[in-house]
């Protein structure tokens, strides 16, 4: 940071001797951020209409005292239950996130909260079920020790990942790496990397991994041994896929007519797999974000059992993908809520269970409209009163816009911590400012816990009156008779996460240098120890082996969730007679220019590549559209006006939409913003995937 007179002029990158940690597009450019005119400088209380935007200037104790009757009144008539809390993805710091004010509720008797988490349940559900763990990837830094890496719906030259993703990406090229990517777009990781694309339809993965499995089986290219000694199940799975069991043999031809994918690519690709160890197959979350996402993920997880390539360096578990988690930070957390007697929802078996039943004072976060508007009436566990949001932007983010607004305006009272007047904080009574984390000290780990920790210095002073979460819900405990909310300070936190870590020694040399890499003497690997002695070691499932066929999923009996992965046919998938009506599949990817909503309003990302719904010639052409069309996306749950970008890069029959642009609806209801939620489902996969992107559509030339 370039600082004058206490005002950023300019962001650098890392430019240190050492490996960099170069800055993304995003923070490059958040100067444009912090200094936005839009920035959300001091509370504010609604005047208008809920979601009209019309508000009054108050000062803190206003709001404070404002906010704190009502979380009084709601408890006292209907019970803490019927207080809503969603706290999500804005801000992941040790200390500044969304466990602030979730802390706070918990202290005052609990509340409700969402279980699923967005990102990968599928994945979750399925790494439990098959390792007993969600530790199961290796440091980037082993990517150049494979022979073969399969980037299965993974596109991290724009999702980042760990900061040196792509590098490793581009070594292990430069070594000779054959590197294979599946995924209905041709995203920059593809072009950068791949020396292969393969397109294929979405919601299918799990054919096409199934109909590799059928080939290295068929040519008995599996590694037996591996199979014996570290796995059970596995004539249980064989016997699924050779059609044993239903009389249908899952052959590459099998997945042909489901993929849209030329059985001979299948069969080259499982040969390759089965045969280039150590090989890395990376099962990405995109592809688990569908109707019966764990299957996917189960499917892949196998298929790296059965080669063998799981525990060896350049090979990959193809599961959740944390590596080196064990040594993860402790400070600051948000407690326990008294609400949740069963425990946490996600712990081993119980965990496992989520998918079916959540405890009571849970609900699933594509439900969570459905079940403001229904409450008991619609089988919820409670009547949902209050809302309270941090760090989220769910009218943007969560599936069904549409029915969101309506749920939204149901509710009795509405609070929100924002920097900016988002979706959902046109809809609050009472809205908060919250500074960046330019503005706040904190510590942040890189994501899936790669062997690195980054000092967020505060470089500059709160703009207007906004403060952190964790001060405002400092300020607003006594207001509620909440007396031990904290005994720490923002660096009593901070000291107290530094020393909980195995890694770092010094706090004051930490925050002076900013970061700290932690040095290993070579890339981390996941179950290293597993597979050198599983005696010794046993994996942590009921067997102690890799589960291809799981006990614990069979006692569920439930056929949507069965023991072995099974390809099992979406609703609003390739085969749904609702294509008659709505023919195209829609798939809703992360944005290189945005971290989901946030991001959108800033000028210079703007200017890198226009929001625009991609979509083949093949589909484009009949529909009269070209390129830069204003063109109309519906469905049964809503419409949206955006330009087209009509591209090969786009397998035909789908259309891609950038989830994260603003939610912006016109006098008729159609939002003119481009928010992918406005027609995705607010339906879960059994394992409790978010399946956004599961949807049908249909796309019209809009007339001007
Ligand atoms: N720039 C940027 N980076 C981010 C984020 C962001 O918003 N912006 N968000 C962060 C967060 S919270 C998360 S959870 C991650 C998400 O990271 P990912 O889940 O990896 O990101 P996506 O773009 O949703 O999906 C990855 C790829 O899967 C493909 N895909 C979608 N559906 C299917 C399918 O059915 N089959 C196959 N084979 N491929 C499919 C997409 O075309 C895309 O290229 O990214 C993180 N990184
Ligand atoms: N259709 C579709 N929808 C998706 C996805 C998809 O792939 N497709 N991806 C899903 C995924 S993986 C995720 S993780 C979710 C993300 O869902 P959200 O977390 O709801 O999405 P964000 O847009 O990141 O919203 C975070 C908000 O927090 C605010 N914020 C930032 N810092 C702070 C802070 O310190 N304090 C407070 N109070 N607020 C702060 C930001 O301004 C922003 O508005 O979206 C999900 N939604
Ligand atoms: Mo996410």
């Amino acid at each position: 940071m370039h600082i004058r007179d206490g005002v950023i002029e300019r962001i650098e990158t890392d430019a240190d001797d050492e490996e960099q940690f170069r800055a993304c597009l995003r923070g490059r450019s958040y100067r444009q951020r912090l200094y936005h005119r839009d920035r959300l400088i001091y509370p504010l209380r609604r005047t208008g209409e809920r979601g009209e935007g019309k508000f009054e200037r108050i000062s803190w104790d206003e709001a404070l005292g404002a906010i704190a009757s009502e979380l009084k009144r709601v408890k006292e008539t209907y019970g803490n239950q019927s207080i809503f809390y969603i706290g999500y993805s804005g801000g992941h710091g040790q200390l500044h996130g969304m466990r602030a004010a979730y802390r706070l509720l918990n202290k005052f008797g609990g509340c409700t909260k969402t279980w699923g988490g967005a990102s990968h349940e599928g994945g979750i559900f399925a790494s439990m079920a098959t390792y007993g763990t969600l530790s199961t990837g290796n440091t980037r830094d082993d990517l150049p020790n494979s022979k073969l890496i399969i980037m299965w719906g993974w596109n991290p030259a724009e999702t980042i990942w760990d900061t040196n993703t792509s590098l490793r990406l581009a070594e292990a090229k430069e070594k000779g790496t054959r590197i294979v990517s599946v995924d209905p777009r041709l995203t920059s990781s593809t072009a950068t990397f791949a020396h292969k694309w393969i397109p294929i339809k979405p919601c299918t993965d799990t054919a096409a991994l199934i109909a590799m499995t059928y080939v290295i089986i068929d040519g008995g290219l599996y590694d037996e041994k591996f199979l014996d000694r570290y796995t059970v199940g596995f004539d249980r799975y064989r016997a699924y896929v050779m059609g044993e069991e239903d009389g249908l043999p899952k052959t590459p031809r099998w997945a042909e007519e489901i993929c849209g994918v030329p059985a001979g690519t299948f069969e080259q690709l499982a040969r390759d797999y089965a045969t280039a160890k150590p090989a890395a197959l990376i099962a990405g979350w995109g592809p688990g974000r569908t109707a019966y996402g764990e299957q996917y993920h189960r499917a892949a997880m196998v298929l790296a059992a059965m080669t063998g390539n799981i525990g060896i360096h350049g090979g990959n578990a193809a599961g959740f993908e944390r590596s080196y988690g064990s040594r993860n930070m402790h400070g600051f957390s948000a407690g326990k809520n008294p609400l949740e007697v069963d425990g946490p929802v996600r712990k081993d078996a119980l965990m496992l269970r989520g998918g079916t039943t959540s405890t009571a004072v849970r609900v699933h976060v594509s439900r969570i409209w459905d079940a403001m508007l229904k409450g008991r009436s619609g089988g919820y566990p409670a009547d949902y009163k209050l809302l309270y949001v941090t760090n989220a932007n769910p009218l943007n983010q969560f599936p069904h816009t549409n029915k969101g607004v309506e749920a939204i305006r149901k509710m009795e009272f509405v609070v929100v911590h924002e920097q900016f007047m988002t979706a959902t904080a046109r809809y609050a009574d009472i809205l908060l400012p919250v500074n960046t984390i330019m503005e706040r000290n904190d510590i942040a780990q890189p994501w899936l816990s790669a062997p690195y920790y980054i000092y967020l210095n505060k470089v500059v002073e709160s703009v207007g009156e906004s403060k952190t979460d964790f001060q405002i819900s400092s300020e607003l405990a006594p207001h509620l008779g909440v007396d031990d909310y904290s005994d720490l300070d923002e660096e009593g936190w901070l000291r107290k996460s530094v020393e909980s870590s195995e890694d770092i020694e010094d706090y004051d040399e930490f925050k002076k240098a900013g970061k700290h890499v932690v040095k290993l003497p070579e890339p981390y690997v996941s179950f290293e120890a597993q597979i050198e002695d599983p005696e010794k070691n046993p994996f942590s499932t009921p067997s102690g082996k890799i589960e291809i066929y799981s006990e614990l999923l069979a006692d569920m009996e439930n056929p949507l969730i069965p023991p072995v992965p099974k390809y099992i046919e979406p609703e609003e998938g390739p085969d749904d007679p609702l294509r008659g009506e709505f023919p195209l599949q829609l798939i809703t990817t992360h944005f290189r220019r945005r971290v989901h909503s946030v991001f959108e309003n800033v000028p210079w990302l703007a200017e890198l590549e226009p929001d625009a719904m991609w979509i083949n010639p093949v589909d484009a052409e009949p529909r009269g559209i070209k390129e830069g069309d204003p063109v109309k996306i519906f469905n049964q749950r809503g419409t949206v006006v955006m330009p087209a970008r009509v591209t090969e890069r786009i397998i035909p029959g789908v259309v891609n939409i950038h989830e994260g642009a603003w939610f912006s609806p016109d006098s008729e209801g159609v939002d003119r913003g481009g928010c992918a939620n406005v027609l995705t489902a607010d339906k879960h996969s059994p394992g409790g995937a978010f399946i956004s992107n599961t949807s049908l559509v249909q796309v019209e030339k809009e007339e001007t």
